[in-house]
């Protein structure tokens, strides 16, 4: 499918406006000789220490689709083109130049912890009256950016292990584990072991509000499932970070979430055979 959350006509967090797109003009290979939309760079990118210098600055000399020291600039998508100094999006045109509010140009990794357990009554697996399958709960975040509901993820670390990525991010927002006292080591402990055993389910592009031209997000997402409610699924939740409330939230298809969560879930459910 081609992307669609990344052609919004206002830029978030932004007065800027994309240049507004068909599905067949998304492509590169569609030519189009007066494309030519704005090139916008965020404000708040400006001397960031995450965040790339322009592709122009003289002391700017990254490795395209390689390692470069601790920032991994390769895509999950395969090679991807680099034209005029520039990474081009694999999934095609955005309507936007520049980089947005994305630090790094081309690829920006994150990792997504979809974390699960089913929805019981009286102990019992609840099944759903029409498809007769037992109902799948993933933990689900707010974003304080947004507003809209979607998986805990959050972006990789210069250097740091996916596998250390999701469970920060996890314990960041669903846990508030930054702002925990004394029963910190204890849940870091267990949902430590809790997330020694996982299933990727996605590896990939996701089709993120704040992609462009020239940078998007990429993520690994993997499924966590506490099979009898034992573990993380009978902990209390809080929200912390980047998160403005958290929740059990019932596995349907009628979910509506950020940016590509909807369809990670959809893969969940299928894998759990749930109910979607
Ligand atoms: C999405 O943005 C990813 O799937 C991940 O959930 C998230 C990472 O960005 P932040 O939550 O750090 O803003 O594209
Ligand atoms: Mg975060
Ligand atoms: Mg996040």
């Amino acid at each position: 499918m081609v992307h669609i959350k990344c052609r919004t006509v206002l830029y978030p967090f932004s007065e800027i406006r994309r240049l507004a797109l068909s599905d067949d003009q998304v492509p590169w290979t569609t030519p189009m000789d007066n494309y030519s939309p704005p090139d916008y760079d965020s404000p708040v990118l400006h001397n960031k220490p995450w965040a790339d210098p322009p592709t122009d600055s003289s002391s700017f000399h990254p490795k395209w689709n390689g390692l470069d020291g601790t920032v991994n600039r390769q895509s999950h998508t395969g090679p991807y083109k680099v034209v005029d100094g520039r990474p081009l999006n694999p999934e095609g045109r955005t309507g936007l130049k520049g980089r947005g509010v994305l630090g790094k140009w081309g690829p920006n990794h994150a990792a997504d912890p979809v974390v699960t357990r089913w929805k019981l009554s009286n102990g019992i697996k609840d099944t759903h009256p029409i498809s007769k399958l037992p109902i799948l709960q993933f933990c689900a975040i707010q974003r304080r950016d947004c507003g809209q509901w979607a998986i805990p993820g959050g972006m990789v670390d210069p250097g740091e292990k996916v596998s250390e990525t999701l469970k920060r991010e996890f314990l960041e927002e669903a846990f508030n584990s930054l702002e925990m006292g004394r029963e910190k080591k204890v849940t870091e402990d267990m949902v430590g072991k809790f997330f020694e055993k996982g299933e990727e389910i996605f590896r990939g592009y996701v089709d993120d509000p704040r992609n462009t031209d020239n940078a998007w997000m990429e993520t690994v997402a993997v499924n966590f499932h506490d099979d009898k409610n034992e573990t993380v699924g009978k902990f209390k939740l809080q929200a912390g970070d980047d998160a403005q409330s958290v929740k059990w939230v019932d596995v349907d298809k009628g979910l509506d979430l950020y940016a590509s969560h909807s369809s990670f879930i959809e893969t969940v459910a299928k894998l759990r055979q749930a109910h979607w």
